[in-house]
């Protein structure tokens, strides 16, 4: 008999059969992971699900006793159309709601608002007065349906709608269930639908806190968010750490504004990305557990539910492409694997078109069912925790708890999340991440299949959702219209010069909403009111340095592209100049980030325009840089209405000869119409931007060498 092979055995076998390559995987994170693990590689016992620190899981029974909920995100056009939506969807299957508003909403403007002209109904519902909210939940018993709205900018005008809603139902408040998502810090570092400064944002967060906890005892308060990091770009490891840096300090603002932890604590809710690196996603939620329980220990909680991490997932937006379509509902069954077998608490898996527009009920179907035959044909369900005791998953777990907690050390020496993420180096942190993998994508070393290999010649169309915004801009406008002349314009008048002199004071700011909600003030009235005494927030972009082109170093495609600049720079007498602009209350700026970063690093004076221009600012900003090319970054539906303006205010000014290039969550089908208006390149999701580098410095009037074609 031969003796017990040791691991040194399994290292030289092993070695024998790859030839001693080595096979550790660096991972983003910076976490190597080896190709085996061992007992010995674990050293702390997970204990078990429903007892501290929740390692296994909040719930001792978990899916063997109540599955997650099945609580998919929707919301576009009008409020109509979106409840006759969530109708269909919770007599197929659904479980939960969860209501997406759209960016006219998201910033606190009504539908009249010229600022808001391309964004109406675009990415989500239009919510304007009492009577939408009304409409939304028409039907949908609210004592008894559980609703999260993801609302971060006007949170205060959606949740007075929401309880004034219920009270119209006939349900107290008290009987409300559901989640605000209320997370304005992430808002600050990558979502960007904020609209007052930090200070009064945070004062709100507490408001909140303060009046839910007193009078909607089923209501969380707040969904702290890591999703949208994971989606900027952020490695696993950032969104773990920001995120329980985040939720430490809303807790911290909430003891400071005199509220007991244990009083609101147990109604705080979480919220992560799961994407494709199918072992960290279910490591970071089991490691996000045991590091609340943590913090909320060292910040004095004494209720074992004030320390319990709750989570909402979403499979990754990011991880789907435009390409080869049908491939997302692979990529969605994986992540939804990973948030179930993470424990999460409720689940959205995304539609297999979610690079290109909203779901249709064909692709919302699937989605769904992804999770309903989790759920009800594979028996995965009816253990809990079935991957702990793995060595690689304990393993995983606990370097996920460590690195985190290193940063989140680094976050409380500077004084805490509000500060790091005033000061920009959380934000800047994940652009580089984000920018390291883009350049890994566009050099072909991280694989998306059908994107960077095995790519089809050419790709089928899919029908998509198509939201007819100045239809539903005018359906809102007329409606506003009633709701003001049916209401008592003077006690009206008196709620809102309340809320404003409660917010120039110390009053609780959704208690006062809630008397504006109930005299049908709207939502852009309640919204000003506010902003009357906080004012509206501001910033620049800051595009990292380096980061992409430091993976080009000795690539003769780059090189070719900086030589192709710098002879542009010779014959126009200064640097080429590009104004990356975002135009429309579209506040997700990855991409714009990125394209100003790569065109930086090749050489180009970048300007990057400031969030949520109108297209005349745009053009302005455009004329006075004298820039040659503006690049119009979308990603919320806008482009069919601002693109076209844009250029025809450059070419009222006489300007036709800058070129408009658009890039962004652009639909094939909306080509020829943005090519008729003028647009000169278009680049869609999956676009290689050395390609797209190349094509612009041709319509600059480069002569690229035709190798660099070849090269792709
Ligand atoms: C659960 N329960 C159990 C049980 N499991 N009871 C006994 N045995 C078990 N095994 C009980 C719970 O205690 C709870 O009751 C009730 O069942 C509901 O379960 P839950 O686990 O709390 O689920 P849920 O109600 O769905 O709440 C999940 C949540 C919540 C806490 C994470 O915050 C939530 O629903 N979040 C969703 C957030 C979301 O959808 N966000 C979308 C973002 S999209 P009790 O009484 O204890 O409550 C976005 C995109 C963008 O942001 O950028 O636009
Ligand atoms: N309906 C459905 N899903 C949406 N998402 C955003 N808006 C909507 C909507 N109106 C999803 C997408 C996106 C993520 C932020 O949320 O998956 O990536």
């Amino acid at each position: 008999m031969t003796d017990k092979p040791t691991l040194d055995d399994w290292q030289t076998l092993a070695a024998k059969e790859v030839k001693g390559a080595d096979l550790t995987w660096r991972t983003p994170e910076g976490i190597d992971v080896k190709p085996l693990y061992t007992a010995a590689d674990v050293t702390t016992d997970p204990g078990l699900p429903g007892f501290a620190p929740f390692t296994r899981g909040v719930r001792a029974s978990m899916y063997a006793g109540r599955p997650w909920t099945i609580r998919q995100y929707a919301g576009f056009s009008t409020a109509e159309a979106s409840n006759a939506f969530y109708r269909r969807n919770l007599a197929a299957g659904q479980k939960g709601l969860s209501v997406a508003f759209d960016l006219a909403t998201h910033r606190g403007y009504d539908s009249d608002h010229p600022r808001v002209t391309g964004d109406v109904g675009k990415a989500g519902v239009a919510i304007d007065t009492i009577d939408d909210m009304k409409i939304l939940f028409d039907g949908i018993p609210l004592d008894q349906m559980s609703v999260s709205m993801t609302m971060n900018g006007a949170v205060i005008p959606i949740l007075a709608f929401f309880i004034v809603a219920g009270e119209e139902q006939g349900v107290p408040m008290a009987q409300l269930d559901g989640t605000i998502q209320n997370d304005i810090l992430k808002e600050f570092m990558v979502r960007n639908t904020y609209i007052y400064p930090p200070e009064p944002s945070m004062r709100i967060i507490s408001d909140i806190f303060a009046f839910t906890s007193a009078n909607m005892p089923k209501f969380n308060s707040i969904s702290i968010s890591g999703y949208h990091m994971q989606e900027a770009g952020a490695t696993q490891l950032q969104e773990l750490a920001f995120t329980i840096a985040d939720g430490m300090e809303y807790v911290k603002y909430g003891v400071a504004s005199g509220l007991d932890i244990d009083k609101f604590a147990g109604r705080l809710s979480f919220f992560f990305a799961i994407g494709m690196n199918f072992f960290m996603e279910v490591a970071k939620l089991r490691a996000a557990r045991v590091l609340w329980h943590r913090v909320m220990t060292q910040l004095g909680a004494q209720d074992e539910r004030s320390k319990m991490l709750r989570t909402h997932c979403q499979t990754s937006g990011v991880s789907l492409t435009e390409q080869d379509p049908y491939n997302n509902v692979m990529r969605t069954t994986i992540e939804a694997m990973a948030a179930m077998l993470g424990g999460t608490q409720s689940l959205h898996t995304n539609a297999l078109d979610e690079a290109i527009a909203l779901p249709t009920d064909f692709s919302a179907r699937i989605a769904r069912n992804t999770q309903i035959v989790i759920q009800e044909e594979t028996g995965m369900t009816k253990v809990v925790d079935p991957l702990g005791g793995s060595y690689y998953v304990e393993s995983l777990t606990e370097q996920l708890v460590d690195g985190a907690w290193e940063i989140i050390e680094r976050v409380e020496r500077e004084g805490g999340m509000a500060k790091a993420v005033a000061a920009g180096w959380p934000k800047a942190m994940i652009e580089e991440a984000s920018a390291a993998r883009a350049a890994r994508v566009d050099r072909g070393e991280d694989v998306i299949v059908g994107v960077n290999k095995y790519r089809k010649a050419d790709e089928d169309p899919i029908d998509i959702l198509d939201v007819d915004n100045h239809a539903v801009r005018e359906a809102q406008i007329a409606r506003i219209r009633k709701v003001k002349v049916g209401r008592d314009e003077a006690a009206c008048q008196a709620a809102l010069e309340a809320l404003k002199a409660g917010a120039a004071g110390k009053a609780n700011l959704l208690e006062l909403a809630v008397d504006c909600a109930r005299q049908r003030a709207t939502l852009g009235e309640i919204s000003s009111a506010m902003e009357a005494g906080f004012g509206r927030y501001a910033t620049v972009p800051t595009p990292v340095k380096g980061i992409y082109g430091g993976a080009y170093e000795n690539d003769a495609r780059w090189d070719n592209l900086v030589a192709g600049v710098a002879a542009t720079e010779r014959r126009l007498g200064r640097k080429p100049r590009m104004l990356v602009a975002k135009m429309g209350q579209d506040g997700h700026d990855r991409g714009a980030n990125l394209v100003s970063s790569m065109f930086g690093d090749l050489g180009f004076e970048v300007v990057p325009g400031p969030l949520f221009q109108t297209p005349r600012e745009a053009a302005v900003l455009a004329l006075e840089s004298d820039v040659d090319v503006v690049g119009a970054s979308s990603l919320a539906a806008g482009h069919k209405t601002l693109i076209p303006e844009l250029i025809g205010h450059l070419r009222d000014a006489g300007r036709a000869d800058i070129k408009v290039i658009a890039g962004g969550v652009i639909p094939a089908q909306d080509y020829d119409f943005l090519h008729d208006a003028g647009v000169q390149a278009i680049f869609g999701p999956g676009t290689n931007l050395i390609k797209a580098a190349e094509d612009v410095l041709r319509l600059l009037g480069h002569n690229m060498p035709p190798e660099s074609e070849a090269a792709e």
